[in-house]
């Protein structure tokens, strides 16, 4: 039998073929203390060792980024805040739970739901029966872990509504990415043979555990994102009964990470000229109200000339004015700065300080918290142990590098967000620009792309398909057909009005 157990805090799922690896997950899951431990168990064995089992459905374990939500206990019950649709009702009041933003509570052992100023008043302890609510929520819980292989028939099937763009005007060409919740395919638009990046998300992971919330922002994101030179833009959104398709401008360079892995680690001049461009792309986020929250190498991806392009919006929050500050412990845990780990209202200084983790990978080739990984000792190498080194441990600068650089690393590097490069609510950013170490950048010339960037990507392969990763290149294409039973679980209410064609990238001709 060839089970695969998901520890769910780090979301790092790996398998367990006998007893004595399955007693160790447990041993690790008390020791860690986690909140949960998700096995999924598939009736057969893998063709080879790594590889997934028959009917193993992959996008059920996440990877890269993740929000982890705060717990509201009463009566025995761990509530999260969240959006409900029309249908959900409190099961105190009985009344609808229903307005903007995170209204209800859901107790994520029993699922209880409540308003938020009723979840004092439950006397109810969890597990217990509970009062008889009809709501989407309960259905969904009982989601299954194992897809069956059946195609829902209906009209959705081919995505495609009279007046906006459907899997049927795609021809889908290859596997280039997978990032939390999503899948990316490198596509080409029927019509006018224009080839994009195509990111698939299965609507049961939106509609589940997490609220839709993120949905939404990525896409507005998206929208201010297709004016920026160093943001990748969107080319239109739409959707059939299982998923959600965000069409995307193609960048065919690949991202820092692959690069990294090849090159280990980048002249000062490189990382200087990389981090300038992704410090213009934060700030025009910023000045918009948007935190990007999931700076990381492997979201600068490289166009074809050698200038980059921020990526994945689905980690931003939205709507901030300056001074205001949000909560959401949230991010990619080598990148996330003290002041979310402390459990602190933070702002934009959360990316300024991932972007002093990012220049000490390029400086550095290495993280500046990578002694944690590789420990012999097994409690060294938990999550947790990494967030104690990243709000105490002292960084140290490599020798190696130029003053200006250490100075720059310090900068962004200062556990103190008031204090940290960028982070002054009126200089922030000139700040940075003034830095010793960005002085013989000109800005103005930088975000019109008229600085030569200083490595060219090697565009080969069809569509330049040699920069992504062949772990992702060599899988198959398909979709997975539609379960019915958990597309009949999903409200499509909640995904009224995705579909959008970006006006400024569609030339009139491909126009449907
Ligand atoms: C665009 N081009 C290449 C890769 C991508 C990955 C994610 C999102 C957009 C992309």
């Amino acid at each position: 039998m060839g089970n695969c157990v998901s520890n769910v805090r780090c979301s790092d799922p790996c398998t367990v073929s006998s007893q004595l690896e399955m007693e160790e997950a447990l041993r690790l899951y008390e020791l860690n203390k986690d909140s949960e431990l998700i096995i999924h168990v598939f009736p057969c064995v893998p063709e080879k060792p790594g590889m997934p089992c028959p009917g193993e459905d992959k996008s059920i374990y996440r990877r890269g980024a993740r929000r982890w939500r705060k717990l509201y206990y009463a009566s025995g019950h761990a509530f999260q805040a969240k959006r409900f649709n029309r249908r959900a009702h409190c099961a105190i009041c009985t009344d609808r739970i229903w307005g903007l933003g995170r209204q209800g509570y859901k107790c994520i052992n029993c699922k209880l739901l409540v308003h938020k100023k009723c979840h004092k008043l439950v006397t109810v302890e969890c597990g217990r029966q509970m009062i008889q609510v009809r709501n989407r929520e309960r259905l969904v819980d009982e989601k299954s872990n194992i897809v069956s292989v059946k195609f829902a028939r209906s009209s959705r099937d081919t995505g495609k509504s009279a007046s906006s763009l459907g899997l049927v005007d795609f021809d889908l060409l290859r596997v280039i990415g997978r990032g939390s919740y999503a899948k990316v395919l490198l596509v080409r638009l029927k019509k006018t043979e224009r080839i994009y990046a195509m990111k698939v998300v299965k609507k049961e992971l939106v509609n589940d555990d997490e609220d839709i919330d993120w949905v939404q922002t990525e896409k507005h994101v998206f929208e201010q994102a297709s004016n920026h030179p160093f943001l990748v833009g969107l080319h239109s959104c739409f959707q059939t009964e299982s998923r959600l398709f965000f069409v995307i401008e193609y960048v065919n360079g690949g991202d820092l990470m692959f690069h990294m892995q090849r090159q280990r680690k980048l002249p000062e001049e490189h990382a200087r000229f990389y981090s300038a461009e992704i410090s213009l792309a934060l700030n025009y986020l910023h000045e918009r109200g948007i935190i990007y929250r999931d700076l990381k190498l492997d979201n600068v991806l490289l166009e074809s000339e050698g200038h980059i392009k921020l990526t994945d919006y689905g980690m931003c929050k939205e709507g901030l004015r300056p001074g205001d500050t949000t909560s959401t412990f949230c991010g990619t845990p080598n990148y996330i700065a003290p002041e979310i780990l402390r459990g602190e209202d933070y702002g934009f200084s959360v990316d300024w300080w991932a972007l002093g983790v990012l220049m000490f990978e390029m400086m550095a080739g290495r993280s500046p918290f990578d002694i944690v990984g590789s420990s012999d000792n097994p409690d060294q190498n938990t999550e947790d142990y990494l967030f104690q080194v990243i709000l105490e441990k002292q960084i140290r600068i490599p020798r190696s590098l130029s003053v200006k650089a250490a100075s720059v690393l310090k900068g962004f590097l200062n556990k103190e967000p008031k204090e940290r490069l960028g982070c002054h609510p009126q200089t922030g950013f000139a700040d940075i620009m003034g830095h010793p170490f960005f002085r013989n950048v000109d800005w103005d010339l930088m975000e019109q792309k008229q600085v030569v960037p200083p490595f060219k990507p090697n565009i080969s392969g069809e569509f330049g398909l040699d920069n992504f990763d062949a772990q992702f290149t060599n899988e198959p294409i398909q979709l997975t057909p539609d379960d019915d039973d958990a597309v009949k679980k999903i409200d499509q209410s909640e995904f009224e009005g995705f579909e959008y064609i970006n006006p400024l990238l569609m030339s009139a001709e491909e126009c449907v």
